[in-house]
């Protein structure tokens, strides 16, 4: 993101960062802007405003103060919170709809979360459908379509837990879901390695359809097979978020500061943010979109149709049984009534 742009009092300098990277496949004629559209899922304190911030670089919402104690044992209903962001990155315009869920996993039963999240992301499938049947089209219309849903893992350093199978299990055929490992710092390097190994035994056990980066063997191009395996072996990204930037050397860095020591948010040895960040806004935004549109959407649109279309047949069929009965009572010999 440029300096200056936006918001001008809300603008974090732009920070240090100190992985170098392999090309990025970009959308360059964007001229309006790319829209690409994130929801964020997670528990309440995992990081998830701070993280948006964070992405961001700016303070797009102010944390609260969390809730008011006598209100703590009322679950609030969870909610859908819409911010778009203009940023760019790169030299490309990106127009950033961000999908905040506050209330997401608060009650003791999650289904009508779960419901919820599910109903909302085949609602944009369903307005795409839409469109695409109006005989004149809508030059306005802004797609909706959910392409990437950051689902924060609670650093509990053993597996996954129950909400969160059941939850990337329901929607990974659904959106590009991304799990992420919340709050990092939490873990100590030892522990995270062996929790990120838990993780994805247990993805692969229960065979959850996370995003993963596409199977090298099946790219032709070498550079983008790399940085693909690469991004494979980091699953889940561990990340770490903080809204307070210090100048380190003359450069602004992004720093969680604690008595015994510093976490650099964008330092690739202290968390994955950095590189997370660069495959949501740069290298895999043409990829994550493309799916959404070649696959996730195309397998919903035929769900969609062939349902309707079994659905429309099971009518057509009730309808035309008065008819049939009436025609073989007809064709039935008059019994002779007594
Ligand atoms: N240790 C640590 N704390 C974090 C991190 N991200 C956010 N926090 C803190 O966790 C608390 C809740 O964060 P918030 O972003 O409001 O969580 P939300 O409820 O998911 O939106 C705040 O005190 C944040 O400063 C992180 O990566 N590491
Ligand atoms: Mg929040």
């Amino acid at each position: 993101m440029k300096e200056g742009s936006g918001d001008d009092q809300n603008v974090a300098p732009s920070v240090y960062s100190h992985v170098s990277r392999p090309g990025s496949h970009r959308y360059k004629n964007a001229k309006k802007g790319l829209p690409f559209n994130i929801m964020l899922v997670g528990e309440s304190g995992l990081g998830r405003t701070t993280f948006l911030n964070t992405l961001c670089e700016r303070m797009v919402v102010t944390p609260n103060d969390g809730p008011n104690p006598e209100q703590a044992h009322i679950a609030e209903p969870m909610q859908f919170k819409h911010h778009t962001v203009e940023m760019e990155e790169d030299g490309m315009k990106i127009i950033l709809n961000i999908i905040d869920t506050p209330g997401f996993g608060n009650g003791i039963d999650n289904e009508s979360c779960f419901n919820q999240i599910q109903d909302y992301l085949e609602a944009q499938f369903d307005e795409v459908l839409a469109e695409e049947n109006r005989i004149k089209r809508n030059t306005k219309f802004r797609d909706s379509r959910v392409h990437a849903l950051i689902y924060f893992i609670t650093p509990t350093g053993h597996s996954l837990r129950e909400i969160d199978i059941e939850l990337m299990k329901r929607l990974g055929n659904r959106t590009n879901v991304i799990p992420v490992i919340a709050r990092s710092d939490s873990l100590t390097p030892r522990e995270l390695v062996l929790f990120k190994q838990r993780i994805m035994n247990d993805i692969a056990a229960f065979d959850i359809p996370v995003f993963n980066f596409p199977d090298p063997e099946e790219e032709d191009d070498d550079e983008n097979s790399e940085e693909n395996a690469e991004l494979r072996a980091m699953l889940p990204f561990a990340v770490v978020g903080c809204e307070e930037v210090v100048n380190e050397d003359g450069r602004p860095v992004r720093v969680r500061n604690y008595p015994w020591g510093v976490v650099q948010v964008d330092n690739d040895e202290h968390s994955d943010f950095d590189r997370l960040r660069y495959v949501l806004l740069n290298s895999h935004i043409g990829d994550l979109r493309d799916r959404t549109q070649n696959e996730l959407y195309e397998l919903y649109r035929t769900e969609k149709l062939s349902g309707n279309a079994m659905a429309s047949a099971d009518q057509q069929q009730q309808q035309q049984q008065p008819e049939q009965h009436q025609a073989a009572l007809a064709a039935q010999p008059r019994s002779v009534v007594a």
